[in-house]
């Protein structure tokens, strides 16, 4: 079925549709890494692009094309390219974008080896960066150079759900030629479409909420337009950061229920954030869906939901919340984010431990900060666990 005007969840369903010819329900995995060609004259036509038949599995790969085509037709781009984790597709576009001379310009909240790599191994290269608290966007205009080329935003950013406003960004990007890159990990495309909000292209940590089920490692690119997708998908199949076929299949598989899944552990979030903001010994709490987050307005405004990921500090900082994440009996002391199970996990000791205190400090990483990822478990598990972990501070 073609895809292209049917609503989200039907995509989520039937979109990138392949069909074998004994008209299996489900893709079979292409668990090859070559394919043969009918003739001499076939093979250099699928060299050539006379052809569009396969090739080499890093190259192109059914199942990796179904997976390629369903998360671009979510996001609304042109085409989508799959890469064997979040951090791949953050360097197939810093690399894409990005040559000697140039400067990017980011949120100083991202994932942390999002910046730790552009610090640590771009300037080598020549390329140069700036990392601005981009909720505000006076400090965003500051910061551009006769050289930026990019403007790199993730929102909600990690760890800190701090907000930035996409359309504001998508104008800047405009009137100084920029590219404006979002990192969409936080949301999916079910809770915020950065393409129709004006970015160029979009990535994903695939890791999280795409595949959902916390066991496989991948990323995405989705371009809105050929020409970029053209410059980057090279870089993909050089570098060989390729998805590996039975991984792209098990993160097809994991997308079907990707609405379902994210309704029923925002509902639990929501309920958990009110909770824990209402808790006695709770400093502060960010989210989304909670008044009291300063960008409150413009995340209902950019965003379908609030999402599942709840920052909050309790009180005795570091060590509170140390006692509080050994305490937790159902939720795993874990990193990533976005899947079924509920995650806490201490971003300044572990997902931003690469970022000096100074550069957690001034992206809003205090040290007492706690993250959770909120599941789809029982919501009464949830607070349960949450409060007897609380009991013992
Ligand atoms: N972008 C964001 C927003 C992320 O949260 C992550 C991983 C990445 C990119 C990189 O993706 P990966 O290579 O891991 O697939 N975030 C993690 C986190 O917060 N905890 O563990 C990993």
């Amino acid at each position: 079925m073609d895809t292209k005007n049917a609503g989200f969840n039907s995509k989520l369903i039937h979109a990138g549709g392949f069909h074998d010819v004994n008209g299996s329900a489900v893709t079979p995995i292409y668990q090859t890494s070559t394919f043969s060609f009918q003739s001499a004259d076939h093979g250099a036509a699928c060299f050539s692009g006379e052809s569009d038949g396969y090739i080499y599995t890093r190259l192109g790969n059914p199942n990796i094309a179904e997976l390629e085509k369903t998360v671009a037709e979510l996001e609304n781009g042109f085409g989508g390219i799959a890469t064997s984790s979040g951090m791949a597709a953050v360097n197939v576009v810093y690399l894409g974008l990005l040559a000697s001379g140039d400067h990017m310009i980011s949120h100083n909240a991202v994932y942390g080896p999002s910046r730790t790599i552009m610090e640590s191994l771009y300037p080598k290269f020549g390329v140069e960066s700036s990392y601005v608290d981009a909720t505000n966007i006076e400090n965003v205009i500051r910061a551009i150079r006769p050289t930026t080329k990019v403007l790199y935003i993730e929102t909600p950013a990690n760890p800190t759900i701090g907000i930035t406003d996409l359309r504001a960004m998508a104008k800047i990007a405009k009137e100084h030629k920029l590219k404006l890159v979002v990192d969409n990990t936080f949301c999916s495309p079910y809770l915020q479409k950065p393409l129709d909000l004006g970015a160029d292209i979009v990535l994903h940590s695939m890791t999280k909420f795409i595949n959902g089920h916390a066991d496989i490692v991948a990323g995405m690119v989705v371009t809105k337009t050929e020409a970029d997708y053209n410059l980057l998908k090279p870089i993909m199949m050089n570098i060989g950061c390729n998805m590996d076929p039975h991984q792209a299949w098990l993160t097809r598989r994991g997308l079907k229920t990707l609405s379902i899944r994210i309704d029923r552990a925002q509902e639990n979030a929501i309920k958990v954030a009110n909770y824990l903001e209402n808790h006695p010994k709770i400093q502060w709490v960010r989210f989304p869906g909670l008044k009291s987050h300063p960008q409150y307005e413009l995340a209902k405004q950019q965003m379908a939901g609030p999402g599942t990921m709840i920052s909050f500090e309790v009180a005795g900082g570091l060590e509170g919340g140390k006692k509080v994440m050994n305490a937790v009996k159902m939720a795993l002391l874990a990193v990533s984010l976005g899947g079924i199970e509920t995650l806490i996990q201490h971003p300044a000791s572990m997902t931003h431990s690469k970022l000096n205190d100074e550069k957690q400090l001034e992206g809003g990483i205090t040290k007492g900060l706690v993250r959770l990822s909120i599941g789809i478990e029982d919501i009464d598990d949830i607070i349960a666990d949450l409060d007897q972990a609380l009991a013992q501070i």
